[in-house]
């Protein structure tokens, strides 16, 4: 069979805020660099718009990408396009992470990452021997792989379309925490991508700014500075406005790269702060201890050198007590981060921290994949109820996202940088808190909670299971 055109589809999550959608779909745009140049290629993100699942026929293939939070829709969409008779392959973290419960209803689920098995699926379903199955868990050299393509760069239009775009300069990573999915997709060696085609393609999508993708960027400036020095001076060359990274605290050990990568127009780090309670070091992978002086040195190390730092906290882990949203909120407000993520602990699957809770029995039942989305509690803590976790979640959200206390850290990041550069800034200096905010409304269409409306507290019986 020849294949009439690949679609390659990303379900509905945020829609578009302001006209646009946030994030231009990277996952896809490398995929879709991958078909061959004589079949048709497509990207359909329904964020962007309803799916025209009307102009699919039997001879077409299509791809749907998923995270654990989406995979209910895209079950949904699958199930419309089975109607239509195209071939069905899925794939992203909930695929890698329970490939048996999407090849239930996939023709093709793929695990892993698919730089190699997409082509081969491609070429299987043209010669009608396409399997059931693909798995790509080789975490081979990144040199020359899925390079996006000028056609897929005209057809997406990214300036025009989204908020932020992606890129991958390096991916994998050896730590192991044990709530991590992105290792189980990325796999646990750090592999670099060759620095002239981070060059040419950044140069190519006519980019000023961007947000990496890569799961810990900052642990190369410990195990690889070499290629670290080479990139920054790279990228000191372009004229970018500004990049951001996710790296660890330890970045903050390496003065002179992070100078470096003021000059090579790092904006801002996302450091998984991740607790600041030392008895979650277990859950940590040995690179956050709880240690709040050190916390607050390392945040001081890089805005000595000009860069932001967003703070990300995860809440619930097992060491966590009722106290741990007052004494997190204590050190968010003297710690100076120019921007604060706070996620609800979320076990899944995949992940050992899930084998412990089903082993222990303390998962909630009857909870949608879509309430995984770190809004939501979706296990029974070791140390509260699942009531205080949720109020306690929703309290420090109410406060630091605020709108007095997004303004107050946008204002005290923006001045941060000289007056010349206001203008320049004035977006990414409120533009993290303001997503953050917007992951937690997800949070406020339960019935339970209310912005602005100081939810309470309830230190009593921290061992207590509420449900
Ligand atoms: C960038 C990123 C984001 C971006 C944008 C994501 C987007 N547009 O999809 C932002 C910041 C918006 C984001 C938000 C969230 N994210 Co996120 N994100 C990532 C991150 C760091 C990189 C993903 C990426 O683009 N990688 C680069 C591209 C090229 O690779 P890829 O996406 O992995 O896809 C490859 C394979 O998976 C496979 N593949 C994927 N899809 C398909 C489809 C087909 C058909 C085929 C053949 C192959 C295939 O091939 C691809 C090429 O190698 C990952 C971590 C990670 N390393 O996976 C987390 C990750 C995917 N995010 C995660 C989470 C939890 C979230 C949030 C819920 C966080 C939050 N609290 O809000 C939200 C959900 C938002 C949403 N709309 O879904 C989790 C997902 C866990 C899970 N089990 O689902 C991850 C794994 C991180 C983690 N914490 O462990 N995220
Ligand atoms: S450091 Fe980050 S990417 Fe690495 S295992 Fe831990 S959570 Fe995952």
């Amino acid at each position: 069979m020849d294949i009439d055109k690949v679609v390659l589809i990303y379900p509905e999550r945020d829609g578009r805020i302001w006209g646009k959608a946030q994030g231009s779909p990277y996952t896809l745009m490398r995929l879709a660099s991958l078909v061959p140049d004589e079949i048709p290629v497509e990207i359909w993100d329904e964020d962007l718009g309803a799916l025209p699942l009307h102009r699919l026929g039997p001879r077409d293939l299509v791809g749907i990408t998923s995270k654990t939070l989406s995979i209910d829709h895209a079950k949904e969409i699958a199930m419309e396009i089975r109607k239509r008779g195209s071939t069905i392959a899925v794939g992203g973290t909930h695929a890698t992470l329970v490939p048996e419960e999407v090849r239930q209803w996939a023709d093709i689920t793929v695990v892993g990452e698919a730089y190699h098995t997409w082509p081969q699926i491609i070429r299987d379903v043209a010669n009608q021997m396409a399997q059931n199955l693909y798995v790509d868990e080789s975490w081979s050299s990144l040199d020359g792989v899925a390079r996006l393509t000028d056609r897929v760069l005209t057809m997406v239009d990214e300036h025009r379309h989204y908020w932020t775009p992606y890129m991958e300069i390096t991916r994998g990573c050896p730590r192991d925490c044990t709530f991590c999915t992105a290792i189980r997709v990325s796999g646990k060696i750090m592999r670099h991508r060759p620095i002239d085609e981070v060059v040419e393609e950044i140069e190519r999508r006519r980019l000023k700014r961007f947000f990496l993708t890569d799961d810990n960027f900052g642990l190369n400036f410990r195990t690889n500075p070499a290629y670290i020095v080479k990139l920054f001076d790279a990228l000191a060359r372009l004229d970018l406005s500004g990049w951001t990274a996710q790296a660890e605290m330890m970045v903050g050990n390496f003065p002179e790269l992070l100078e470096q990568a003021r000059h090579a127009h790092l904006e801002k780090l996302f450091i998984g702060f991740e607790s600041i309670n030392p008895g979650n070091r277990r859950d940590l992978g040995g690179k956050s201890k709880g240690n709040l002086a050190e916390y607050k040195r390392v945040i001081r190390a890089i805005h000595a050198r000009g860069i932001g730092v967003v703070g990300l906290f995860v809440l619930g882990l097992e060491g966590d007590t009722p106290q741990v949203f007052e004494e997190t909120w204590d050190f968010v407000r003297q710690s100076q981060l120019d921007a604060v993520s706070f996620t609800i602990m979320t076990p899944y699957p995949g992940t050992e921290l899930r084998r412990e809770y089903v082993d222990q029995g303390r998962l909630l039942p009857n909870i949608p994949w879509s309430k995984y989305d770190t809004a939501h509690v979706v296990f029974r803590p070791a140390q509260m109820s699942v009531e205080q976790l949720r109020r306690g979640y929703d309290w420090i959200c109410n406060r630091a996202y605020s709108s007095l206390s997004i303004a107050g850290r946008g204002v005290r990041a923006l001045r941060r940088h000289s007056v010349r550069q206001y203008q320049r800034r004035i977006f990414s200096s409120f533009s993290t808190d303001v997503g953050y905010r917007r992951t937690v409304s997800y949070r406020d269409r339960e019935p339970d909670f209310r912005w602005g409306t100081p939810t309470r507290l309830n230190h009593a019986s921290p061992a207590s299971r509420a449900e």
